[in-house]
């Protein structure tokens, strides 16, 4: 199959995978759905600080239906394929997702760096707790969560998604860990899965990895946005492409 990639003993693969990973798990995706909008707001109005300040029950709704629609699919080959992937490559892989529906957790793929975020962690809008594993639903303005350390000290903090939203940075620490890995491949493979390369920082990372003389490719269904940044373009779903794209080479 001409679309292989070849992985040597040396080669270090880069997955970064976006919300068309997800499609073929019956996830819709941000901008080919309803031309990203969701009960009409804009995907950047509602995932932002300021859309949460302003209305954070429809913000919290907004989660909690995506919480209780992933908890109803399952991976999809492509998820698998990754995971399989890792367990193969071991620490000569890396897994960056800009999905926050925990898919590839469940196909067994660990670690996996939730490089925006995961929807099924709370974390306090105030005090410093550490982000919590959190599969509660709140849809009304009578389900608001708030802290219960920042109660025993009778403050009132809104308890929050642990998204990254629109305006706000990323976690230094995983960006840290995603550049020191493209620095650090002698031989790389960059891929990018089911991303529209529309969202920055993330958007930039297959320049980089160019740049450090890595090979990069897309596999998505449509264009997207950073085309310049690839060298190849497999045109189609990540679910079929997936689980025979790698050709790994045995240690030898
Ligand atoms: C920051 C969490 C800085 C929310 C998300 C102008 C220029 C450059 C940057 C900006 C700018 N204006 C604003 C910015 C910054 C902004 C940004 O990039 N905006 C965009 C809209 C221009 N970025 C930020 O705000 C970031 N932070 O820059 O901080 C800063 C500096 C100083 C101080 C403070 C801050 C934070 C960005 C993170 C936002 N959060 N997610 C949530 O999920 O609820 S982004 C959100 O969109 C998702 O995480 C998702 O990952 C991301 C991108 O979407 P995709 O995953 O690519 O999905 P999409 O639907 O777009 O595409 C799917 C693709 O799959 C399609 O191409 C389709 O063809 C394909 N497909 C479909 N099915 C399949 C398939 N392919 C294969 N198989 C299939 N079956």
């Amino acid at each position: 199959m001409t679309n292989q990639l070849r992985v040597g003993p040396n080669t270090r693969v880069l997955v970064l995978t976006g919300a068309g990973v997800s499609a073929e798990s019956g996830i819709p995706t941000f901008r080919a759905s309803a031309d990203g909008l969701w009960e009409n707001h804009r995907i950047e109005d509602v995932a932002s600080p300021e859309g949460f300040a302003k209305d954070p029950t429809m913000v919290w709704r907004f989660y909690s239906e995506r919480r209780a629609r992933a908890a109803t699919v399952a991976p999809n080959p492509g998820h698998i394929a990754l995971a399989k992937l890792q367990r193969d490559l071991g620490d000569r892989m890396m897994l960056v997702t800009q999905n926050v529906d925990g898919l590839h957790q469940r196909a067994g793929s660990d670690p996996v760096t939730e490089i925006h975020g995961g929807l099924y962690k709370t974390r306090c809008t105030h005090c410093e707790r550490e982000p919590f594993e959190d599969h509660d639903l709140y849809m009304t303005e009578g389900d608001l969560p708030f802290c219960a350390e920042c109660a025993a000290q009778n403050k009132t903090s809104l308890l929050r998604p642990h998204i990254v939203w629109f305006g706000e940075m990323l976690n230094a620490a995983d960006l840290h860990r995603v550049t020191r890995f493209i620095s650090n491949a002698e031989d790389l493979i960059f891929v990018a899965a089911g991303t529209s390369g529309a969202v920055y920082p993330v958007a930039n990372l297959v320049y980089r990895a160019k740049n450090s003389g890595g090979r990069t490719v897309l596999v998505n269904a449509d264009e997207v946005q950073n085309a310049s940044g690839f060298q190849q373009w497999i045109r189609g779903k990540s679910g079929e492409i997936l689980p025979t794209l790698f050709d790994i080479e045995p240690p030898v």
